[in-house]
């Protein structure tokens, strides 16, 4: 597998702020862990860590993340001068700009599962882990990571993954150009991360709703020690999802792992 040549990404990249600079490594535990380890003395805003490949790579709830060489790993450290609540939106600042990015460069067809998901043909290509360190009611800093299978065989995963997931060289038929995809994703992040900054988050959850499509199905949703199930109707200007459960009552989910149980509402509970 040829190596990444940040350099590359350099050169053409056209962000003022993200992936100045970008620090390569061959090998780390995880990219969001170095990207804590940097902020935490003082990196500036828009530092990247990537990483060809991850041996600790990590998900949400301390999940496993595989991250075979191919892929493209990588951290970016943001300091926006918000309070804490609003963290999470990044997340899906950060989905939107994944989905938009990948299907510019190429017609797959990628879409976005609430929260933290891009998929291609319901399979899962791309994740995101936000985290955020706080100073009391501000934050400190958020690291952004986003893990995308761009170019290795399925096979590296374990079937448990493998079945549910895919890459984008398996859906567009061709080996993707992981300095070309860093770049224009660098590029899409910061131009939304402008808006986020100018209070402008609607018109990035305006850009989310048209790239999901669950909205109006019938979900179950597992988060901690709760499942709940309803469906889907919309995402609130916080990045919630508002579901309608069973008993009628509106519910507000921030967090969990959502599956689509049907495009439609059963009838049988509007009996
Ligand atoms: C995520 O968590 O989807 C967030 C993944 C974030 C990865 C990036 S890579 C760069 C940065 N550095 C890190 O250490 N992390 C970030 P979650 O929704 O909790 O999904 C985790 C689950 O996805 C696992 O439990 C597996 O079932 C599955 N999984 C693991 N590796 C995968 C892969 N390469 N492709 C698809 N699914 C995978």
């Amino acid at each position: 597998m040829k190596r990444m040549q940040p350099s590359r990404v350099t050169k053409y990249l056209q962000a003022e702020i993200l992936g100045h600079p970008i620090l390569y490594f061959r090998e780390l535990t995880s990219t969001n862990d170095v990207a804590k380890e940097l902020a935490l003395r003082g990196v500036k805003e828009g530092t990247v860590i990537l990483a060809e490949t991850q041996i600790g790579g990590r998900g949400r709830l301390e999940r496993k993340w595989i991250s075979p060489e191919g892929g493209l790993w990588f951290s970016i450290v943001l300091r926006p001068t918000i309070p804490s609540k609003h963290a999470p939106k990044l997340t899906l600042m950060a989905s939107v700009a994944v989905a938009r990015t990948i299907n510019k460069l190429s017609p797959v067809g990628a879409g976005i599962k609430w929260p933290n998901d891009v998929l291609i043909n319901q399979k899962k290509v791309c994740g995101i882990l936000t985290e955020a360190e706080f100073k009391g009611e501000t934050l400190d800093f958020v690291v952004v990571g986003i893990g995308i299978n761009a170019n290795f065989d399925l096979n590296a995963l374990p079937r448990y993954i493998r079945d549910y997931s895919t890459t984008l060289r398996k859906e567009s038929g061709e080996e993707i150009d992981r300095e070309t995809l860093l770049c224009r994703l660098l590029e899409k992040t910061e131009s939304y991360y402008a808006l986020f900054k100018e209070r402008k988050f609607g018109a990035i959850l305006k850009e989310w709703r048209s790239l999901t499509n669950f909205l109006g199905s019938y979900v179950k949703i597992v988060s901690g020690e709760e499942k709940i199930e309803g469906m889907a109707l919309n995402i609130d200007e916080d990045g919630a999802l508002m579901l309608r459960l069973n008993d009628k009552t509106l519910r507000k989910v921030t967090a969990g792992d959502m599956t689509v149980v049907g495009e439609e509402y059963p009838k049988w509970i509007d009996e």
